[in-house]
């Protein structure tokens, strides 16, 4: 086996979901945030309405790979309060994490003021309850680490403007609803995969060595952007300084499902599971269309991280 060639091992059954699998009309289902919970494997996901607009629907699986979606879609955009103006246009690419007994969640809201985080909790997945808008606009991709640091949350998340742009942050928050301490972490590399922008992507999880985070990059090309996942492995104590971020990347669109869809040439996470056995199992959205996944050997990222990296900034 050629592991340089195959970080990421694809699933045969992929896409493991289409919108003929959602019992409510949407055109696409991708971008999965993942969670365990007691046996049990549950994606949200982001679907596009016909009007253009995303909603957030949710499966279940007993293995990881075969998902039932619920009837109903998990969440749909505010029709009161400070969260509907700020998520009149849709909601879009949520993150779990676990800490303690609460599963938060963020996501994108759209709204005709830009882009900005959302942050909600759950604890049995029917439920939500909305906690706040954390960011201002132009900011998306927020994913928050699954342990506090010296009392605090900290969240990863990639804020753009033209003279900084998508780049990947961190900030600190007491309580969930304030944040900052903030700065900037890891830029996209001149001349290379991710020279265009890199962002967040699955919620970043334990290793022995470190915690392991797999962003996206993108690559502009005469044939539009292309988003492929790299790694990038933070110091189990101080997530801000950075071990080590992969040189190469770890998956790209290859497969006719991630080539062409809804935007074409697009492998974009939101989520992975860390497994008893080592490996890891990546969810990813392909050409914004469809859910795949792949499992990985952990100790094979967190080596690739280590032995071939290149500068984080
Ligand atoms: C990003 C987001 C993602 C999407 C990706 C590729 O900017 O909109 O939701 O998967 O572009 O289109």
């Amino acid at each position: 086996m050629n592991l340089k060639n195959s970080m990421v091992h694809r699933f045969k059954g992929n896409p493991i979901l289409t919108k003929g699998n959602v019992p409510y009309a949407v055109e696409t289902v991708h971008n999965a945030a993942a969670v365990k919970i007691l046996g049990e494997y549950l994606l949200v996901f982001r679907s596009h309405l016909r009007n253009g607009r995303s909603i957030l629907g949710l499966a279940r699986s007993k293995d990881g790979c075969n998902f039932v979606v619920a009837p109903e879609p998990f969440m749909v955009p505010a029709r009161e309060g400070v969260f509907a103006e700020y998520e009149e246009f849709g909601i879009e690419d949520p993150r779990i994490c676990q800490i303690d007994n609460d599963f938060l969640i963020s996501y994108s809201a759209y709204s005709r003021h830009g882009v900005r985080i959302g942050l909600c909790k759950t604890s049995d997945f029917r439920s939500v309850e909305r906690i706040a808008l954390i960011t201002q606009a132009d900011y998306r991709n927020a994913v928050l680490f699954p342990a506090k640091f010296q009392g605090r949350y900290v969240r990863l998340d990639r804020p753009h403007t033209e003279i900084a742009p998508w780049s990947i942050w961190i900030s600190y928050s007491p309580d969930l609803i304030h944040w900052g301490d903030s700065r900037v972490i890891m830029k996209p590399a001149p001349y290379h995969w991710d020279q265009m922008k890199i962002g967040p992507g699955a919620t970043p999880f334990r290793t022995s060595k470190g915690w392991l985070h797999v962003y996206h990059g993108v690559f502009q090309t005469m044939d539009g952007a292309v988003y492929r996942l790299g790694v990038a492995l933070h110091d189990l104590e101080d997530p801000a300084k950075i071990l080590g971020v992969a040189d190469e990347w770890i998956l790209q669109p290859e497969e006719p499902c991630e080539v062409t869809g809804y935007v074409h040439n697009v492998v974009f996470t939101c989520g992975a599971i860390p497994e008893d056995d080592g490996t890891v199992k990546i969810y990813w959205g392909g050409a914004d269309t469809v859910v795949c996944m792949g499992t990985a050997v952990i100790d094979d990222l967190v080596g690739l991280c280590l032995s071939a990296p290149r500068p984080p900034m």
